[in-house]
């Protein structure tokens, strides 16, 4: 186990439910978040629940860990005022306690929305600028940058993960190249958790899918080895969705319908 007691955000949500059990092999005490009330904690678990918008509350339930796995969050395109309050505000809040505590590494949820206005047809790396696809995008660009400043001046270590879709299966064929299993977001996690020296980190978040827009190259040293793979869904995608319209923009740009979603 690399950790003592790790704090999982979010923890009430898809990924939060999916990592649940899944994280118990890396610590002794799993600490679950999430805004409100989700059930009981279980052997190996505490819940202290908080509102990332609410910096006494986060100070609270950060207080005590080693490191921290960030799912928390608005996770879709919203109106800005939720999104400043959970993502901008709540991010700032969740850095500012992890400097004040001592906690020295951060797995965060970033999403593939920071660069969803990339096309289909590139291949991307962690060096390529942002292009959000949305308020939510630009949100999740802001924890990147915050995270890298707190490295750079206070040496918390960061990965910003990229998260492209994980979902038990792909719902779609942009989802073929988009796809990340949940044993492999735990795989990812893991490594991230676990590598020597991490630094400040951006990995995009994804199975090992033939079809791909995301190199991964910059982000060896974290050692993440993908085992799952959407081809195998490949067919049965095909057969039930139609082929794309090329005039459309969910069809040409990375970030699929988020590239149109809003304004809210
Ligand atoms: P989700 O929406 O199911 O879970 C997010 C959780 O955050 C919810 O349980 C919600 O109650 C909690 N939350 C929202 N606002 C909060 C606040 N102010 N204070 C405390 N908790 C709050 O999302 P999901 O799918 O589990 O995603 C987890 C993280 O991964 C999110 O940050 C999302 O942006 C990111 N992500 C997920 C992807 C996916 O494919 N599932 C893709 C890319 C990124
Ligand atoms: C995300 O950032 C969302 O959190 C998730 O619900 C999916 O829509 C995913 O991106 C995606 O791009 O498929």
């Amino acid at each position: 186990k690399t950790h003592h007691r790790l704090l999982l955000t979010g923890a009430a949500g898809g990924l939060g439910s999916a990592l649940r059990d899944r994280l118990k092999v890396n610590c002794e005490t799993l600490r679950l978040s999430d805004k409100s009330s989700f059930g009981e904690a279980q052997a190996g678990e505490e819940i202290v629940l908080a509102d990332l918008a609410n910096a006494a509350e986060v100070d609270t339930m950060v207080a005590g860990v080693d490191a921290i796995v960030h799912l928390g969050g608005i996770s879709v395109e919203a109106a800005f005022e939720p999104i400043l309050q959970a993502n901008i505000l709540g991010v700032y809040n969740l850095y500012e306690a992890a400097r004040k505590h001592g906690v020295k590494r951060v797995v965060f949820a970033s999403s593939n929305h920071v660069t969803g206005f990339y096309k289909q047809s590139e291949t991307i790396h962690a060096d390529h600028p942002p292009r959000p696809d949305g308020l939510y995008g630009v949100s999740k660009a802001f924890g990147e940058d915050l995270s890298r400043f707190y490295f750079d001046r206070y040496g918390i270590e960061t990965a910003c993960v990229r998260i492209g879709s994980s979902f038990p299966e792909p719902k779609d064929r942009r989802m073929l190249a988009t796809w990340l299993s949940f044993d492999d977001l735990h795989r990812l996690v893991s490594a991230c958790l676990s590598t020597p020296v991490l630094g400040h980190s951006i990995v995009f978040g994804m199975s090992n899918n033939a079809v791909t827009w995301w190199d991964n190259s910059r982000a060896r040293h974290v050692g993440y080895v993908p085992q799952d793979s959407s081809d195998v869904f490949r067919e049965a995608v095909y057969a039930r969705t139609s082929a794309p319209d090329l005039n459309d923009p969910a069809a040409v740009y990375q970030g699929g319908a988020f590239v149109k979603a809003g304004p809210f």
